[in-house]
């Protein structure tokens, strides 16, 4: 018989969900694009949800985070995870759209999480600095922690986001030619977002909640040239319009969060 993982939460509730994740920034509720996408997922899911900090060292059996435990079961893999809780009858009509919008959503999906993504990871090779500072654990990190992480953690970090940007398609590309390909993404998405409210209509699906996590992390931590972020204001300014649409209806509680850094902010009225 297979192990049971060892459990995070201890003294679970039944059919509560404990996302487990990094602690919150003073950026962003989370630096990781997996982790924002699966809390807004959550939170567009209606789904009864409590954050646990991974204490930077708590990961799944794949090695990430973000992952729940549920009924002393734990998932991994946000993409899985919301499948799994779909399947069992929760957030199903995030997951529902005709075949061909379908098939649509998932071409973007991979665009997002299998090409735009990059341009991120890039970035956080060549500069994870603000990590250490107020506008991401500055204040968590503190004495000899904060030395520690400027010192090395840091270092390390952007040393192996190099080698992964190495191996891959992007570690081949100028800079001007990594623009270009940003540009092709953020194009095609704005073309699809068109004047909706969300990318598939009048209320969101996976695929928004997937987005927001991604662009969240292009817009709103600091990339490897601010050209990103002046092109998206600039040519696809109805992205930006759908962010704050998405920060205002899932996220009243975002500056907060940066504020005070705790993880069970409240966002229902
Ligand atoms: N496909 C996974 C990706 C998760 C992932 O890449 N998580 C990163 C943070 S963004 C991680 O935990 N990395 C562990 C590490 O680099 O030590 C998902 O959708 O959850």
């Amino acid at each position: 018989m297979p192990k049971a993982p060892k459990l995070i939460k201890t003294g679970w509730e039944q059919d509560k969900v404990y996302l487990i994740q990094f602690p919150r920034t003073g950026s962003v509720p989370s630096p990781s694009p997996f982790s924002l996408k699966l809390e807004t997922w959550l939170r567009m899911a209606g789904i009864d949800y409590e954050n646990v900090s991974n204490e930077f060292k708590h990961m799944s059996k794949r090695g990430q985070q973000p992952f729940i435990e549920l009924n002393g079961e734990q998932i991994s893999d946000s993409s899985i995870i919301i499948k799994t809780l779909a399947e069992r009858g929760q957030g199903t009509e995030l997951n529902t759209l005709p075949p061909k919008e379908k098939a649509l959503e998932h071409a973007f999906y991979t665009l997002i999480e299998h090409h735009l993504i990059w341009l991120c990871v890039y970035s956080r090779s060549q500069t994870f600095k603000w990590i250490s500072t107020d506008a991401g654990y500055g204040r968590v990190f503190i004495g000899i922690r904060a030395f520690i992480s400027k010192a090395f953690v840091v270092p390390s970090f952007e040393s192996k986001l190099k080698k992964k940007c190495q191996g891959q398609w992007i570690g081949t590309l100028t800079n001007e030619e990594k623009i270009s390909e940003l540009k092709k993404d953020i194009d095609a998405i704005s073309t699809q977002l068109g004047k909706k409210p969300f990318l598939f209509g009048d209320e969101p699906k996976t695929i928004d909640a997937t987005l927001f996590g991604h662009l969240g992390e292009i817009l709103y931590t600091p990339q490897f040239t601010d050209a990103i972020k002046k092109y998206i204001e600039t040519n696809a300014s109805n992205l930006i319009a759908y962010m704050d649409r998405i920060k205002a209806r899932y996220w009243p509680d975002w500056e907060e969060s940066a504020k005070t850094l705790k993880m069970d902010t409240q966002w229902r009225q």
